[in-house]
């Protein structure tokens, strides 16, 4: 791994924009599912996903579910609803009050919250087709009281068996009721306009290709889209009492996801640093996914080197990463000086994956530096407000003048005489 210095280094953003043949391909898929509806879906799926569909198909029934049930393994299973148990408690808690707050004359304002009413779930065939995922973007939604979850996901990702039957049962699991095979970027256009099988909805949120990203984009305003997630990044901030065989490993898991994955070291010991490239090497050489891993290490991993740990996390703050472990002698006391990460995982046994597949948080995270200006995916992710607004006749009686100062300064007669009509009647009785 290349070896630097923590002062100059910040992360490569990767924002993929998509070629203009590719954009030009996502403009013609929606606006054709736009004007056409299930007929162009079928023709796209046909096209993209070799299947061939009637409209009639598009619906998973209930007994493919039930067969899906049969063909994945016990322990699987079980895994999975003890991860569905822990992320569900997690999000429980995130979970808001509408509030209403009563003033002395009778005023009284307040926040109304309310679930979106139908959120589209996207699970992308190909490398990044986890259940895992599928819990992630359902559970959030769940516990904030979306009544209808729908899940889309390519056609023949099980192969000629159609959906791939782990995916089936994680959404079954995390609670989706209505699933349709169709992906690409005519199923997120499906989702923003509707079709005669497939109706509207609010939001759309999952992981996908550039085709999806980009139709997702496309369609942001028609509906809600989620954030658009690049490659995985793990930042490890260690000392000299970092083992490095875990701090390699914990690089590596991140860096197995994508070959433009970053996994980075940031360290005040470069006894540290040397050990964990020898043991990366070591590490990389045993796994399946040994390509992907060395292109990601090779291409966006480093060592960074801090003179002192202010230095260290102010490189970490800098980069903004997606994941942070940090492994010190005493890492709960750096804690409060860290400004911008995704997740944080504390000590040593804290190692990444348990995040991803386990303890409860989220695993969808802001990449790419956003993490200084945004969160995990929340509940809150699927709740709207609506403002709360009552005036009673002595508030109105109050402050009418103010309002009407306000309304004629911006010239908006209108308003000022809807304030002045109410006391003029008033003080004329
Ligand atoms: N680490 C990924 C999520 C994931 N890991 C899913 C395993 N499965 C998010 O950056
Ligand atoms: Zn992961």
């Amino acid at each position: 791994m290349r070896k630097l210095r923590a002062e100059q280094f910040g992360l490569t953003r990767k924002v993929d924009y998509g070629s203009p043949e590719q954009n030009e391909s996502v403009r013609h898929i929606v606006e054709a599912v736009r004007t056409e509806g299930d007929a162009a879906l079928l023709r796209f799926t046909e096209q993209h996903d070799r299947v061939k569909l009637e409209a009639s198909g598009l619906r998973v029934t209930e007994s493919e579910i039930q067969a899906a049930y049969d063909r994945v393994d016990a322990g699987f299973l079980t895994a999975i609803r003890e991860a569905a148990d822990n992320i569900r408690k997690f999000h429980e808690k995130q979970l808001r009050q509408s509030w209403v707050d009563v003033q002395p004359d009778g005023t009284m304002l307040g926040q109304l919250m309310r679930p979106l009413k139908r959120v589209g779930v996207y699970v992308p065939g190909g490398k990044a087709a986890y259940p895992s995922s599928v819990l992630m973007n359902v559970i959030p939604a769940q516990v904030a009281g979306v009544p209808e979850i729908v899940m889309v996901t390519p056609p023949a990702t099980g192969g000629k068996e159609g959906i791939d039957p782990y995916i089936l049962v994680a959404a079954a699991e995390a609670g989706v009721k209505e699933m349709y095979r169709v992906g690409g970027a005519q199923a997120v256009a499906a989702l923003a306009y509707g079709t005669a099988t497939i109706p509207p909805v609010d939001k759309i949120c999952g992981p996908g290709n550039i085709y999806v990203a980009l139709a997702k984009r496309a369609v942001y305003g028609v509906v809600a889209i989620d954030s658009i997630a690049g490659p995985s990044e793990i930042v490890v901030l260690a000392d000299e009492t970092a083992d490095p065989a875990y701090v390699a490993a914990d690089l590596l898991s991140q860096a197995e996801h994508d070959e433009m994955a970053s996994a980075i070291l940031v360290t005040t010991s470069e006894t540290l640093g040397d050990a964990v490239a020898a043991e990366v090497e070591r590490q990389l050489a045993l796994l399946p996914r040994e390509g992907t891993a060395r292109q990601s290490i090779d291409g966006y991993g480093a060592i960074l080197i801090a003179e002192t740990m202010t230095e260290a996390i102010d490189a970490v703050n800098r980069m903004a990463p997606e994941h942070l472990e940090i492994m010190t002698a005493e890492p709960m006391a750096l804690l409060g000086r860290i400004e911008n990460a995704g997740a944080i995982f504390v000590g040593p046994y804290s190692s990444e994956p348990v995040g991803d597949y386990y303890a409860g948080p989220n695993h969808i995270l802001p990449t790419n530096g956003t993490a200084r200006f945004s969160s995990p995916v929340n509940v809150d992710d699927f709740v709207k407000k609506s403002s709360l607004i009552y005036y009673s006749r002595d508030a109105l009686f109050a402050n009418g003048d103010n309002i009407m100062t306000l309304a004629r300064h911006e010239g908006l007669e209108a308003h000022a005489r809807a304030i002045e009509i109410r006391l003029e009647r008033e003080r004329g009785n």
